[in-house]
């Protein structure tokens, strides 16, 4: 415990790259928060108005039916625990770019276009054509953020959103545009050996992932659902060793 108090102080505080002046600043902030202050909500609400659309070992992935207009937009809700890695990790491997096609097989594309800070910019995203409907495309800026816990109960930590934005200069009429709200929150927990030493067996990372998509255009429904409770599992899956595979042999990255 005393181990943890002089780590916990010792953590510099959060750096926040994008500028209060940028004018995406408010609405970065806003989701982030948004995002924060839900989840909180739900660990004391129920799972109720959610069904689980698969569960294997550490993994429950859970599904709220909403159509709107004969559009499927069901918002969908997932965590996990996975050993060995940190929430820090997790979200690194979420936002960045450069390794975003190891892990999403649902891509075919993805482009950066725009940089707002060093922790946010903007992607074009073509995504796999799905038969029989038309192929999509996504347009987002992604945003990580170290949040330091406010007290002893609030632990640290990390947060990524991807949330749709427009670009003029991105033309939108090649594809059917996904609009969507995607997050990515991570808490590290550390159980620390007798000797203080911590390695990866002592760690693990609590993940929580949201995702509100809107296919954009008409979609059949029965075969968006089949594409969700099939997709959703398996990046999950994929995405959380691949994070796995790529630190095994890196110092931990807190
Ligand atoms: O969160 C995920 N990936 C991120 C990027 O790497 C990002 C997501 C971007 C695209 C989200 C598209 C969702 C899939 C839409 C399918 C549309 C098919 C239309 C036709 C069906 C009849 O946040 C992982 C996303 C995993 C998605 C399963």
């Amino acid at each position: 415990d005393q181990e943890m108090k002089i780590k916990k102080s010792d953590t510099p505080h959060p750096k926040i790259a994008l500028l209060p002046t940028h004018p995406k600043y408010k609405e970065v902030n806003d989701l982030v928060n948004t995002h924060l202050q839900r989840m909180d909500e739900k660990t004391e609400g129920g799972q109720d108005t959610w069904q689980c659309i698969a569960e294997e070992g550490d993994l429950k992935v859970y599904k709220r039916e909403l159509e709107v207009d004969g559009v499927v937009i069901d918002p969908l809700k997932a965590c996990h625990i996975v050993k060995g890695i940190t929430g820090h990790e997790v979200c690194h491997y979420f936002w960045d770019i450069d390794v975003r096609l190891d892990w999403d097989a649902t891509l075919e594309s993805s482009v950066a276009t725009d940089w707002f800070s060093e922790d946010t910019f903007i992607s074009h995203n073509v995504i796999k054509r799905v038969w029989p409907a038309s192929q999509r495309d996504a347009l987002f800026w992604s945003h990580i953020r170290h949040v330091q816990g406010s007290n002893e109960d609030s632990p640290d930590r990390w947060i990524v959103v991807n949330f749709s934005t427009d670009d003029p200069n991105i033309p939108s009429n090649k594809y059917v545009r996904v609009i969507m709200n995607v997050a990515m929150i991570c808490e590290t927990i550390i159980e620390p050996p007798d000797d203080g030493n911590i390695t990866r067996d002592n760690i693990k990372c609590k993940i929580s992932y949201t995702a509100e998509v809107n296919p954009g255009g008409w979609a059949p429904a029965s075969v968006l659902r089949a594409v969700y409770k099939r997709e959703y599992p398996r990046f999950l899956k994929r995405f959380t060793s691949y994070v796995h595979d790529s630190v095994k042999d890196k110092p931990i990255m807190f």
